[in-house]
């Protein structure tokens, strides 16, 4: 008898071709992050197994991919003892702490210069997987290190962890320690998706990862969006005399090791590790809060042994906190240069990120009513990289006092304007424009930067000054102050006064594309306003230009080109154009491209870190006849990656977009006529 078309041997055979082939699928992705297939094919296979088995039940296995999933949510979780217990780590915060960790290693080994194996320290959840005869048997949590929960059915609805260990030459047990983590990207989507379904969303990676875990329905763990990295073994058996190897072996057998393990040499490699770490930790895809560095052969381990319950052999070597508590003083609003009234958070000084913060973003109304933060409240400030520090959100068990809820003004603080929101819009606009003195200021200040009209000796205070005593409303103002005017201000001498006259004779002459950016049209920053520049040639090309056309220039899409339109419509604005020109200001023609144009009609996106600046590849790409653009969707023609793509990579690939790499790239250089 035969059923969907199989006979049973046939089934059986093609049942484990396709486990086969999801399983070499899964481990490129998540291992090698190397994917070979679209995600459809991936999912069309997966769901040709699920026929093949419920035509054929008895072919069910526990490791086959289709039983990540199981149906029945349970009543608990059982306890797991740890053999040996699951260890915590010393921690360092400063390299003092480092030096001294490695003077004891260094003393203890009797030697001078030590090996580690170094890797990132991920904020994620620490899991032991057990491994019988290559089959996952048991995921089991933490806990306090000597006894953990067996969290095993929602463990294996994580894809990014072996079933069946790949390869051979594994011990008949196998036990695997590592950090469950959810990526940002995954976190962020998850989020976004929770916030339109009017869900509550997570609080961050980690606790999602944490969340997602400890759920007793494993359908609910199976749609979160978890991923592994293995790293440590307590068994030594048949795994090679070293941990960097060791993490090679298991990455061998289809568990994910972080790519960014790196054996280093002495306290220097350590710290040049840390270092190279903190500042590529933005850019890293998951969360970490620091690095791990651990003796590397596993006879020096031993010779090192314990203190309670940390090993003298490793350290966590931590980043500043990110996180922080403070108190929430006021909820201040400041307008920015487009009229956009923007709340902030004036904090009680608080050390986060490695920066003492005082003031943070609390984005917009919505957020603020969505988190429900007040002033008084006791709040959680976050700095994470480079990043504005933020209000994350507020203690509200801490609240003890009623505190009235934060409502934005309706007029504009600095000029009494009525303040508009745009339905469907999150920002709240002072309807002042340049009547505001706010709004002049910004703009202003804006102009004389260093990438706009690089005006030296403007500065904020001076800017602020010049407008409060009513010498400048617009920018065109500017090249009608006097000596006399700017030496009767405050704090403002004759020299000084001299050397701005002089900065903004000599700023009269800007390229078109500078003049543009230094106009502070919404969204138009100097890579747009290089493109638009480049595409229109003069300003009165681009001011008669309408919606459609400008979307046909790099870098612009519909929102930027209704701001351009929209900007030059304001006739106030085509005054201030008309004054510049007519106080000498003149502005330099850009060549428009021309030549052979062998990329025309393609979008190419950028990403990763190139060798060059960026904008010399985005020149020579629209140079020849491409857009550049900022994102990657089913238009793209080609991804340009760079070292250490992350996000715009992985969609690249998700989509089937085709990827370049620089060298691919400088190689079609040599000869552009050819098809890349
Ligand atoms: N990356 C990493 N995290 N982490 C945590 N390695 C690592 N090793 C650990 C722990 C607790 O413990 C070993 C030293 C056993």
């Amino acid at each position: 008898m035969t059923r969907a078309g199989l006979t049973h041997a046939g089934a059986q055979q093609r049942a484990a071709e396709l486990r086969r082939l999801i399983e070499q699928h899964n481990y490129r992705y998540y291992v090698l992050d190397d994917p070979e297939v679209p995600d459809a094919e991936y999912d069309r296979l997966m769901r040709e197994l699920v026929a093949v088995e419920a035509s054929y039940p008895d072919l069910i296995s526990p490791a086959s991919p289709t039983q990540r999933v199981s149906g029945t949510p349970l009543d608990g979780f059982a306890e797991v003892r740890h053999r040996p217990p699951m260890l915590s780590l010393g921690n360092a915060f400063s390299t003092a702490e480092v030096a001294d960790f490695y003077r004891r290693v260094a003393q203890g080994l009797e030697r001078e210069t030590i090996t580690f194996a170094a890797e990132p320290k991920l904020d994620g959840v620490a899991i032991s997987l057990t491994y019988l005869d290559g089959r996952l048997t048991t995921a089991a949590t933490r806990g306090d290190g000597e006894r953990g929960e067996d969290v095993s059915a929602n463990v294996r609805t994580i894809r990014a962890v072996p079933l069946k260990l790949r390869g051979t030459g594994w011990p008949g047990l196998l036990e695997v320690r590592g950090e469950i983590y959810m990526p940002r990207a995954g976190f962020a989507a998850f989020n976004r998706k929770a916030l339109e379904r009017g869900e509550k969303p997570l609080v961050n990676p980690r606790n999602g990862a944490a969340g997602s875990l400890r759920q007793l329905d494993p359908q609910i763990t199976a749609q979160r969006p978890l991923a592994f990295f293995a790293y440590n073994t307590p068994t030594r058996e048949q795994l090679p005399d070293n941990q960097f190897d060791t993490l090679a072996r298991l990455r061998d057998w289809g568990l994910p090791v972080n790519p960014e393990v790196r054996r280093v040499e002495g306290l220097q490699g350590c710290l040049d590790y840390h270092a190279g770490m903190a500042a590529r930790r933005a850019g890293l895809g998951y969360d970490i809060d620091g690095v791990v560095y651990k003796v590397d052969r596993f006879v020096e381990q031993d010779i090192l042994g314990f203190i309670s319950r940390a090993p003298r052999w490793a350290l966590a070597h931590k980043f500043p906190a990110e996180e922080e508590i403070t108190r929430l003083l006021a909820i201040d609003i400041q307008v920015g240069r487009t009229g956009a009234l923007t709340p902030v958070a004036r904090l009680e000084p608080v050390f986060v990120g490695g920066v003492t913060v005082t003031n943070a973003t609390l984005h917009n109304e919505d957020e603020i009513h969505r988190k429900d933060v007040r002033a008084g409240d006791w709040v959680v400030v976050r700095r994470a990289g480079d990043v504005i520090p933020e209000v994350a959100r507020a203690i509200h068990a801490r609240r003890t006092l009623e505190l009235p809820q934060f409502s934005m003004p309706r007029q504009c603080p600095e000029c009494g304007s009525a303040v508009e929101r745009i339905t469907g819009e999150a920002v709240s606009r002072c309807t002042g424009g340049l009547f505001c003195p706010a709004q002049r200021k910004h703009s202003i200040r804006h102009f004389a930067t260093r990438k706009a009209m690089d005006i030296e000796g403007l500065g904020d205070k001076l800017v602020d000054q010049l407008v409060e005593a009513g010498l400048v409303r617009t920018v065109a103002d500017l090249y009608h102050l006097t000596q006399a005017q700017l030496a009767a201000l405050e704090r403002m001498g004759g020299k000084s006064a001299e050397n701005l006259l002089q900065a903004l004779e000599e700023s009269k002459k800007p390229p078109l594309d500078r003049l543009l950016y230094a106009l502070g049209i919404r969204e138009v920053g100097e890579v747009t306003a290089h493109s638009l520049a480049a595409h229109f040639g003069t300003m009165d090309a681009l001011q008669q230009a309408d919606e459609e056309t400008l979307t046909k220039v790099s870098d612009v899409g519909p929102v930027v080109a209704s701001h351009v339109v929209a900007f030059f419509a304001q006739h106030h604005n085509r005054d201030v154009i008309q004054a510049l020109q007519d106080a000498g200001v003149d502005w330099q023609v850009v060549e428009k491209t021309t030549g052979e144009q062998p990329l025309a009609g393609q979008t190419w996106v950028l990403t990763g870190s190139l060798s060059m600046p960026r904008i010399q590849f985005k020149n020579q790409l629209e140079a020849l006849g491409a857009k550049v653009s900022s994102s990657v969707s089913g238009k793209t023609s080609v991804v340009l990656a760079g070292e250490a793509a992350g996000s715009k990579l992985a969609k690249a690939r998700k989509l089937g977009v085709r990827v370049m790499t620089e060298a691919d790239f400088l190689n079609y250089l040599q000869s552009p006529g050819v098809d890349p």
